[in-house]
């Protein structure tokens, strides 16, 4: 839209949809086509080679993904973005395209699981190594570079240790050498945090979560400060690997994107009283959380997030056996995999998330068997709490 910048708050309800040129539907209509059809076979020929804009296969574009794609780019402060089947088909398409076998990318000490994953896989098949290191700053970060080095690749906070890393000190890094700075960013929500606007190249989202926000959509989103690199990625790697998102996804993400800033608020205000809350429990040992006043990156998460959003992370006394009896007393909150979802869940990473990793490494990145990971929802708090009371109380010692 032009003129004056709308506020967030307004943009994830409002860019890129003109309504009057859709009947004056106030909701985003569902292009639910799978291909369009042509005035004539001139006009065919032209759309196809780039004579002409205008749709010709929902691979290569749909209004409705587009409508999706134009509001996430406003929203993360980029210049254009492209939706994917899921979280992983965005990671897999940015790393794909920046990498050439052979290379080298750095990335944060922790990582999604399944990120982790197809990080082997690249190794694997392409002989693309990586290191998981720590990036508090820029000096340990510049001792990991290699000549082979081409990108930088972290999360924050991480999933699932809720770990920070320094953006600015990374994107310092990235400029100095040459490297693309990709952050996902689905843990802070683009309503929280905004790592283009603080230097980085690309963002990737599981928009699953948060963007969601209502657990019934699994999607992803790949949003660049550039126009032309993004048109370069839509053309090669998304349309001939073809991990693209349903018009009906979009549709629903649409509809979840306009009520983001008002639940992240509220995910946000519920984690800071839960917190309180666990801090009371002599059976909790550590707790993570960005905006924790006692969390020593609290500086970090300050300058590099509007709050704390949703998700806290604990340890609890004991080990594997504890914590999953914990769980099995909880009824309220649910024992699922998944996060920023209305309903709150709880999960073992050591044995769900991250299980895929193997254990030295998974020690290494903070994920001990006694770590609970819980993705507050947006029920009433002193609800959420009486159902922790009442698992504490089930346990000896609590
Ligand atoms: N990036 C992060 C930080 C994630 O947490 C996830 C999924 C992905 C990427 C992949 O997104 P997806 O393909 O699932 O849309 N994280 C999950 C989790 O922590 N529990 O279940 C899935």
């Amino acid at each position: 839209m032009k003129g004056q910048p709308l506020h967030k708050d307004t943009v994830v309800i409002h860019e890129g949809y003109q309504d009057q040129e859709h009947f004056g539907s106030l909701a985003v209509p569902l292009y639910q086509t799978s291909t369009y059809s042509f005035e004539n076979a001139a006009q065919g020929g032209n759309r196809f080679a780039g004579g002409e804009d205008g749709y010709i296969y929902s691979r290569l574009g749909n209004p409705t993904v587009r409508v999706l794609e134009e509001r996430i780019a406003a929203i993360e402060n980029g210049a254009a973005a492209l939706a994917f089947g899921s979280g992983m088909a965005a990671v897999s398409a940015i790393l794909t395209h920046i990498t050439q076998s052979g290379d080298h990318i750095l990335c944060s000490r922790g990582i999604y699981g399944c990120t982790f994953g197809l990080l082997k896989i690249m190794e694997k098949k392409y002989n693309i190594k990586h290191d998981l290191i720590r990036m508090d700053n820029e000096e340990e970060i510049e001792k990991f570079i290699r000549p082979e080095t081409v990108c930088i690749y972290l999360e924050t906070p991480i999933n699932p240790t809720m770990e920070l890393v320094n953006l600015e000190a990374v994107v310092n890094v990235g400029k100095r050498h040459g490297l693309q700075v990709i952050v996902d960013n689905t843990f802070s929500s683009p309503y929280l945090q905004n790592p283009l606007s603080l230097g980085g190249d690309f963002v990737v989202h599981s928009a699953t979560k948060y963007i969601n926000g209502h657990g019934d959509v699994v999607g992803g989103l790949l949003i660049g400060k550039e126009k032309e690199e993004i048109a370069k990625i839509r053309s090669t790697i998304q349309k001939d690997y073809g991990g693209i998102m349903s018009p009906f996804d979009a549709w629903l993400l649409i509809r979840g994107l306009k009520t983001l800033p008002i639940r992240m608020e509220r995910h946000s205000e519920n984690a800071e009283k839960l917190i309180a809350y666990l801090k009371t429990k002599k059976y909790v040992e550590e707790i993570y959380y960005p905006f924790d006043k006692d969390n020593p990156q609290f500086d970090i998460a300050k300058r590099q997030m509007r709050a704390g959003g949703g998700l806290i992370s604990f340890t609890v006394k004991g080990g594997r056996k504890e914590a999953q009896r914990f769980m099995d007393h909880l009824k309220l909150i649910k024992i699922a995999v998944s996060l920023g979802d209305a309903e709150t869940l709880i999960q073992h990473p050591a044995t769900m998330t991250h299980s895929g990793v193997p254990e030295e490494g998974r020690l290494e990145m903070g994920i001990t068997d006694s770590l609970l990971r819980l993705s507050v929802g947006l029920e009433h708090p002193d609800d959420l709490i009486h159902d922790l009371e009442a698992a504490f109380a089930a346990l000896k010692n609590a």
